[in-house]
């Protein structure tokens, strides 16, 4: 093993004992949810993916040493950190993040990457990044990496501040296979159905880890998008979450907010413009995403 990467005692016996075991990412603890919101969902999808009956492994960078399975006590420490001091890793930002010996929060993509050195295949969280509105050219990283980096992402689509068509013609071109638990359409992270028609439905965890067991087999390089809507008891109206969407992406531009802030500032101004209707939804996916995660790690770590 890469002697950059520092494993937990439970996730290094999990994984040496062909356990299932379920990334999570640190930047919805540093930049997607506010504190102490932020650490009691990431202490809760812990629990969740323990309850499924797999070993979860919250992945950051801690002094510069990269982290899986992060403890209760440094989830409660990066939690707390103003968020403007952690940075937020995404592939370019890791060497940077390790070099200079910082604290930092990894992004979908920055999870992928670490997932896959530790040998863990399968990883929760709520959305990914995609194409942004309005400005083609911000692509985010996670669907580059998805497109290399050979982990099953399982979340609830990309959340509805992107572009979304763009986003599925990016993943296309990338060859990542979108997959639906129990949809045939894109779930748009607050809302549950987008309209968007995607590559297959899958119906059980076992049917999922079949899927990700053939790419293994037939050696691909790339990711698989397992898509979970959000519980249908914590879904938003769809009109509402447009319009605070449409709302707080046009207050970034006039901000003049781009590049790695835009995410974070659309989600907390939606949360305000929806009285933490949106964050509700946000942390309910969550849970429910790590839920299913494990499952899925569950069906196919018995696949061998
Ligand atoms: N899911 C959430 N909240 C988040 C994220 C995912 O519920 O904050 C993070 C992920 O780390 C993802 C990032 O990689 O948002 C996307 O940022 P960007 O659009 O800048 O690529
Ligand atoms: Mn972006």
């Amino acid at each position: 093993m890469n002697d950059m990467v520092t494993i937990s005692p439970e996730v290094q016996a999990a994984l040496a004992e062909h356990k299932a075991v379920v990334a999570l990412e640190s930047t919805l603890i540093t930049h997607g949810l506010p504190y102490p919101t932020n650490v009691e969902t990431a202490l809760a999808m812990e629990a969740a993916v323990r309850k499924s009956g797999a070993v979860p492994a919250t992945i950051a960078i801690l002094k510069g040493k990269i982290t899986v399975g992060v403890s209760a006590s440094e989830i409660e420490r990066l939690g707390a950190l103003p968020y403007s001091s952690v940075r937020k890793c995404s592939r370019r930002d890791l060497p940077i993040a390790v070099g200079m010996g910082e604290d930092a929060a990894t992004t979908v993509a920055g999870t992928m990457i670490v997932a896959h050195m530790a040998g863990i295949r399968v990883f929760a969280t709520g959305g990914i990044g995609g194409v942004h509105r309005g400005a083609p050219f911000d692509v985010s990283a996670d669907l580059i990496e998805l497109g290399r980096t050979p982990v099953a992402v399982v979340c609830s689509g990309a959340k509805s501040i992107l572009d979304l068509p763009l986003t599925l013609e990016v993943l296309e071109t990338q060859g990542v296979p979108v997959l639906g638990f129990g949809t045939e359409t894109l779930p748009s992270f607050y809302t549950r159905n987008s309209g968007l028609p995607i590559d297959a439905c899958v119906e059980t965890p076992e049917q999922a880890a079949q899927i990700i067991a053939a790419a293994q087999k037939i050696e691909a390089k790339h990711g698989i998008l397992i898509t979970v809507p959000v519980p249908e008891v914590d879904e938003l109206p769809s009109a509402t979450a447009e319009k605070a969407i449409q709302q707080a992406t046009e207050e970034a531009a006039a901000q003049g907010i781009h590049g790695k802030a835009v995410t974070p500032f659309v989600l907390n101004r939606v949360s305000e413009l929806t009285e933490g209707e949106s964050r509700r939804a946000n942390v309910a996916l969550l849970v429910n995403n790590a839920r299913t995660g494990g499952l899925i790690a569950v069906a196919l770590s018995k696949l061998g």
